[in-house]
């Protein structure tokens, strides 16, 4: 077995659950922060047999869009003042990070 740790944008993770399950994937879905942008995510936890990732991936694949936000980030440019001026920069936001790691053991009790 294998544990799927999806983290998408928050637009996509309604249609993306649905699917999943419709599917017959079991989904935990958690209220996440990404660090850089400080802004809601939300990370899918899918634990999945081997033969499934692939299926799992490409349904992830399909929903999550990639988007462009924009964030604030301190100015280098201190202009002699030592002050940081917030200055926006666009950031494009992947469709989905997705880590799968091995899983040990997996009992429900
Ligand atoms: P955030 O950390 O809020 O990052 C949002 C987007 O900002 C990133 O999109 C990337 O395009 C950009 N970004 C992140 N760090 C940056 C930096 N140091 N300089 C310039 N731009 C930067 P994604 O790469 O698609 O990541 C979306 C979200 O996925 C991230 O939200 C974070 O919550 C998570 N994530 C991405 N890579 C990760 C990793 N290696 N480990 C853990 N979480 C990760």
């Amino acid at each position: 077995m294998k544990l799927i740790i999806a983290i998408v944008q928050n637009e996509d993770s309604g249609r993306l659950i649905g699917e999943l399950m419709n599917d017959g994937y079991s989904v935990t879905k958690l209220a996440t922060t990404g660090g850089f942008l400080r802004a809601g995510n939300t990370t899918l936890l899918l634990g999945v047999d081997e033969e499934k990732i692939e299926g799992a991936m490409k349904i992830i694949e399909k929903i999550c869009k990639s988007r462009k936000q924009i964030a604030t980030s301190p100015s280098p440019m201190t202009g002699g003042t030592g002050v940081y001026i917030p200055y926006p920069i666009e950031v494009t936001v992947g469709g989905a990070t997705v880590f799968v790691l091995n899983v040990e053991d997996f009992k429900k009790m």
